[in-house]
């Protein structure tokens, strides 16, 4: 269903069955466009070692423009154009674009092409208006939120606020959310979009972004948002075997988890390797294995760059892609003890046993006197906080606990008290750890503002505490 674009061409869009093709450029996809009459395909964040399948597109008199950030192999796709700002050569500062921040780029470039050709259509496009959609993929793309990322992501949370989007006013409806942060659009609004693609078809997601119709927009909202609690259940269920593997399996001389199952479902794999990496402190793999086929979902911690590990063990794999901290792969079944044999050898060989102790670091240690609205104004300013600039944690160090207690069954709140100063603290989803909270205790947080009946009061939003060793 192709429809006219801004700039005045036709266009259209493919989301790749993630379950049937996996990611990015799928021989099916190429297929389909050559089928249906399509001239020129352009990919987004995806595409850059699709190596067969750019000899394809070619073959059937595709043009293919490859967008992307991943990291490029040796050899690239054939193609009109690869726009990536890892390739060598490539003269962008900013290597740490998102698959989103290339695209936004390519379409100023086009802008500002097609204006100097005098082809720009009247009224001119307002690109700017386009930065709701570059800010939510950026975020949920996982890129560092400083230098282009930064601004990109600040000024596109403006129009996330404003939600002059109709897709985006009724995603943040049915996920609840009042007001926009990095944090929000990461923890809230992405996974409701992505749920439809974990399960099932993506173009859900970009449906509701295009839609342009009230009930439509309302009905494929409430559709993202049962998929997210179905998403939900499959991801904690996952988690429980994931859980049971480990401590039937792990010694604890072992550096890293890899973990394959045939129960599971490899759309929820990655978020449930970034739950172990929490828990264990060691770099994750967990492959579903589907039909005989392996597919795996990595996620790791500082000290060890998940890409260049899987490069190491290539031998071992069908296929990899991916980053430092996150990546995929492919792998037949009778490799999988082989290539954990060989990823756990590596790791050996890269990670100390201190790299292995989970360790929190905290910006600054502070006094409860030194917190007030002032501060909290400074600290914002280097908002918004996410991958890569992270919101400042502090640490304050003997404080007194008062009147702790549960609210909304699984969270935490209590007054924390010291010479004469005290704040109201909140700690999210630890209702269990209600017994740790007596006497004196170090607490690390950040700086939050509640507000209520339009009273702003400063809170701590408390991520963590142990009892205090000095008194
Ligand atoms: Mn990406």
């Amino acid at each position: 269903m192709a429809w006219k674009s801004q700039f005045g061409a036709q266009v259209d869009y493919h989301i790749p069955l993630r379950l049937r093709d996996g990611y990015g450029l799928a021989q099916s996809a190429i297929e389909q466009c050559a089928t249906n009459g399509t001239k020129l395909l352009i990919s987004v964040d995806c595409g850059i070692s699709a190596l067969s399948e750019g000899k394809l597109a070619a073959q059937l008199g595709l043009d293919l423009i490859v967008t992307d950030h991943h990291q490029p192999l040796d050899s690239l796709p054939q193609a009109v154009a690869c726009i990536n700002p890892w390739l060598t050569g490539c003269e962008y500062p900013d290597k740490r674009l998102s698959g989103v921040g290339v695209a936004f780029m390519v379409v100023i470039a086009l802008r500002s092409r097609l204006r100097d050709a005098g082809m720009l259509p009247q009224p001119q496009v307002d690109i700017r208006y386009l930065l709701d959609l570059v800010a939510l993929g950026t975020i949920a793309d996982l890129v560092p939120l400083h230098g282009v990322n930064r601004l990109l992501v600040k000024s596109g949370l403006r129009l996330l606020d404003q939600g002059q989007r109709l897709g985006i006013r009724e995603l943040k409806r049915v996920a609840d959310v009042k007001s926009m942060s990095a944090g929000v659009v990461g923890f809230k609004l992405a996974p409701r979009l992505n749920a439809a693609g974990r399960l099932e078809d993506a173009a859900l997601g970009v449906q509701l972004l295009l839609s342009k119709e009230q009930q439509l927009a309302e009905t494929l909202a409430e559709q993202l948002n049962s998929f997210n609690s179905k998403r939900q259940a499959i991801e904690s269920r996952v988690l429980q075997q994931a859980l049971e593997l480990v401590i039937d399996e792990l010694p604890d001389t072992q550096h890293t988890i890899v973990l394959a199952d045939e129960r599971w479902h490899s759309g929820v794999i990655g978020i449930v390797a970034s739950r172990l990496v929490e828990m264990f402190h060691r770099p994750t793999v967990l492959i579903a294995i589907d039909d005989g086929v392996g597919k795996g979902s990595a996620r790791s911690i500082a000290g060890f760059h998940m890409f260049n590990a899987f490069s190491h063990c290539a031998q071992h794999l069908s296929g990899f892609g991916g980053h430092e901290f996150a990546a995929g792969l492919s792998i037949k079944i009778e490799d999988i003890a082989t290539f954990s044999a060989a990823f756990e050898s590596y790791a050996q060989q890269q990670l100390s046993a201190v790299d292995l102790l989970p360790v929190r670091h905290f910006d600054a240690e502070v006094l409860l006197q030194e917190l007030d609205r002032d501060l909290y104004d400074e600290i914002n300013a280097l908002a918004p906080f996410g991958a890569g600039n992270p919101e400042p944690l502090f640490m304050c160090s003997n404080v007194h606990i008062q009147r702790p207690s549960i609210v909304g069954e699984k969270h935490l709140r209590f007054n924390a008290q010291q010479d004469g100063y005290s704040h109201p603290c909140i700690a999210f989803g630890v209702a269990d750890r209600l017994e740790e909270l007596t006497g004196n205790v170090d607490i690390l947080f950040n700086l939050t503002i509640n507000s209520w009946r339009d009273r702003e009061t400063l809170q701590l939003q408390v991520k963590d505490f142990r009892p205090c060793v000095v008194s």
